[in-house]
């Protein structure tokens, strides 16, 4: 038996995954719109402690001031009732067609600018709210025609634009973190930003990089064949790793936003491990919110979505026993010690060596046996197994 979730999970949703009427571009919409307040009701009975949206998922782009105050305030009420909160903001800068070309990276000024107003305005909300992240995903930021978008013109203005808006944060004294979310493709044919690495390497380029990390998304990785748990690892080991998208996604193709777990499941699994216990030798773990961003199938009917909803906690949950059961037997820990894997986390020259010493440690080089280390076999296979044999039950 699985546990029941409770807040203390920290479980959280989109509005937009439990809501997505299952309109694709090949089919209409299978499911009637969810009203965001039943949505928050919902959850909470689940035993979620978060929801996440953006700006118009609740407020529909376009609505007029006192109408926007309406739904803030009956959305809130929600809130209060449930006892449900709101981590994680965002902003929709992909849906209306004035962002056919992008937002942030547009090649109008104008439409660049429209694009700092909506973000600025939701912003301010989020503070409202008690929000604590909030995220960009850039779907619109890119191309399909490598000769229509100057890709280094693009960087210096989406770099503009996250300064902007975190000098603001910082302005207003929001304890607001930004947290990009990188996705190779899809609607672009390529966007900017494409993977956590690249990511990364944008943030250290800003001014006001101290407030912004990354949001790795489970399946934008997985779609460039990329290990999931790897990338959130080296997010983890910089610093950035300010929220986390987890859903499911198998292999390379368009973006599937399966449940956790109904995906690559051997992946899910060192990814639970590494949240719930960080790194086999210590080192930084995430505490932040388990936010799911996946979509119930288009097949599923109303009841469906709950299901589906409640099918990514129990996926969550039952990864984390079964991580904390490998990491206890002691089979595993011998085959770990067997392996060295602690092992790397010891610094490669002695306390106090020189680079001058190293080079005269003959038994470093001329003296080494390279031969005979080459001989040794690593017992991953064994590791692996063991993996495979608690995540199956079988152990
Ligand atoms: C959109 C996207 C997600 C992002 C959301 C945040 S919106 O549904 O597919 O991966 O996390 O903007
Ligand atoms: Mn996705
Ligand atoms: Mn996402």
């Amino acid at each position: 038996m699985a546990p029941q979730p409770t807040r203390d999970d920290r479980f959280s949703f989109g509005l937009w995954t439990v809501g997505w009427p299952a309109r694709d571009p090949f089919g209409d919409a299978t499911r009637p719109p969810l009203d965001p307040v039943e949505s928050v009701q919902r959850l909470a009975e689940l035993g979620a402690y978060g929801v996440t949206f953006h700006d118009d998922d609740l407020v529909p782009f376009g609505t007029p001031a006192k109408e926007r105050d309406r739904l803030i305030a009956r959305f809130r009420s929600a809130l209060d009732e449930t006892g449900v909160v709101v981590p994680m903001m965002t902003t929709n800068l992909f849906t209306h067609p004035v962002f056919k070309d992008g937002a942030f990276t547009s090649n109008d000024r104008g439409i660049r600018r429209f694009a700092l107003r909506k973000v600025l305005r939701n912003i301010d909300l989020a503070a409202e709210l008690g929000a604590s992240t909030y995220v960009f995903w850039g779907g619109r930021e890119g191309a399909e025609v490598d000769a229509a978008k100057d890709v280094r013109a693009a960087l210096d203005r989406y770099r503009e634009g996250i300064d902007l808006l975190a000098a603001y944060v910082k302005e207003q004294g929001y304890g607001l973190r930004f947290a990009i979310e990188p996705k190779p493709n899809e609607p672009r044919g390529d966007i900017l930003l494409p993977t956590v690495g690249h990511a990364l390497a944008f943030i250290a380029e800003l001014e006001h990089a101290d407030i912004v990390g990354v949001n790795p998304e489970v399946g934008h990785e997985q779609m460039a064949g990329l290990n999931y748990t790897a990338g959130i690892a080296q997010a983890l080991w910089a610093g950035k790793l300010f929220h986390i998208d987890l859903n499911g996604q198998r292999g390379i193709k368009y973006d599937q936003d399966l449940v956790f777990g109904h995906g690559d499941l051997l992946n899910a699994f060192s990814t639970v491990d590494l949240l719930e216990h960080g790194a086999p030798g210590g080192g930084p773990v995430y505490d932040g919110p388990r936010h799911f961003d996946y979509k119930p199938l288009r097949t599923e009917d109303v009841e469906g979505v709950w299901t589906s909803a409640a099918a990514n906690m129990r996926t969550y949950l039952v990864l984390k026993e079964r991580a904390a059961a490998f990491r206890a037997d002691p089979e595993v820990v011998e085959a770990m010690a067997a392996s060295g894997v602690a092992d790397l986390a010891t610094p490669t020259l002695r306390p106090g060596e020189t680079l001058e010493d190293l080079r005269a440690d003959r038994s470093a080089f001329e003296d080494f046996d390279a031969d005979k280390a080459g001989e040794r076999g690593w017992g991953y296979v064994r590791l692996a197994q063991l993996a495979v044999d608690h995540l199956t039950g079988a152990r």
